[in-house]
């Protein structure tokens, strides 16, 4: 995976993330698993190693902001907010409990950390823009990250402010694409003149980095599983003037990537894995202690 072995204890929380998403979402009955598990490599290097943050007090002025545009992922955030100490890991199994702090979607209004409330696609990276902006405004030093799905990137809104954060010279922006290639549901075989359009992937084949580029973006391309590319890309983020070229970090990553049943596989956007599974999932990711 990684070409040293420094990144020992990254890759024993991401291996831990990946089955709390797993099994949190088999004890709920309900969620998303194969966005979790595609952004947790990320999360895991923003939580544990790129963000200035506190846990114990989540409101700290200076923080570095993170923004989970592509707020269907929740279980894959509330899971690294866990390890990293925001809250208790047992609250996981409260996840999409009706009274939950924890919501299926990120909600603002109950827990602490969060930024904002995200779930409807699209939004993320304008209120990450407000954000950065404001910083700039008022010469406060953090830093916002926004991750945005490639399934998301085709929201019209995720457009606007990739035209407008230029312009603003928002250097204190990153937005990170969780670039899976995959989003609900698998890709149609395409027919011409079936009446329906164009089925494939719509980025396969784009030159996404020349369009960012293009639209004064910092792009950096990197394999979203690799800890020796995420790390630099985030400090090197973080280190671009307040008022400069916002970044755009072009993450190839692989939806479900962790287990062998779940990865590339479109079926487990969304899906609950059963006890032959989650035996598996257990022995795949080498879990050892007993979990329910
Ligand atoms: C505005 C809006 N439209 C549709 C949905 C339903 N939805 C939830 S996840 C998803 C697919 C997202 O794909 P992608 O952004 O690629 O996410 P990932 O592959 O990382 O799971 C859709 C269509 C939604 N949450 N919001
Ligand atoms: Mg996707």
């Amino acid at each position: 995976m990684n070409a040293d072995s420094n990144y020992s204890e990254l890759e024993e929380l991401s291996r831990r993330g990946r089955w709390l998403v797993l099994s949190t979402v088999a004890g709920s009955g309900a969620g998303h698993v194969g966005g979790p598990m595609s952004a947790m490599d990320l999360l895991i290097s923003l939580f544990f190693r790129g963000m200035d943050i506190k846990p114990e007090e989540p409101g700290w002025p200076d923080r570095d902001r993170f923004i989970l545009s592509k707020g269907h992922a929740a279980i894959g955030l509330y899971t690294v907010m866990a390890l990293r100490g925001f809250f208790p890991v047992e609250e996981l199994k409260t996840f999409d409990k009706g009274n939950s702090r924890l919501q299926g979607h990120p909600d603002v209004t109950k827990l602490p950390g969060l930024e904002t409330s995200t779930g409807s696609l699209g939004m993320g990276l304008s209120v990450g823009l407000g954000f950065a902006l404001g910083a700039q405004r008022k010469q406060q030093r953090f830093h916002t990250f926004v991750m945005v799905g490639d399934g998301e990137l085709q929201e019209g809104m995720v457009w606007e402010a990739l035209h407008v954060a230029p312009r603003y010279q928002l250097g204190n922006l990153t937005a990170i694409l969780d670039w899976n290639g995959l989003q609900q549901f698998g890709w149609l075989k395409h027919q011409d003149g079936d009446g329906r359009g164009d089925r494939r992937d719509p980025w396969n084949n784009v030159d996404l980095a020349t369009i960012f580029a293009n639209l004064g973006w910092r792009v950096v391309l990197i394999d979203g599983h690799r800890f020796d590319e995420i790390l630099p890309a985030i400090q090197e983020s973080k280190a671009q003037p307040p008022v400069g070229r916002p970044t755009m970090i072009l993450a190839r990553t692989l939806k479900g990537k962790g287990l062998s049943f779940t990865e590339g596989k479109f079926e487990w956007h969304s899906k609950v894995a059963n006890a032959t599974e989650l035996d598996l999932a257990r022995r795949e990711l080498q879990i050892v202690e007993a979990v329910k």
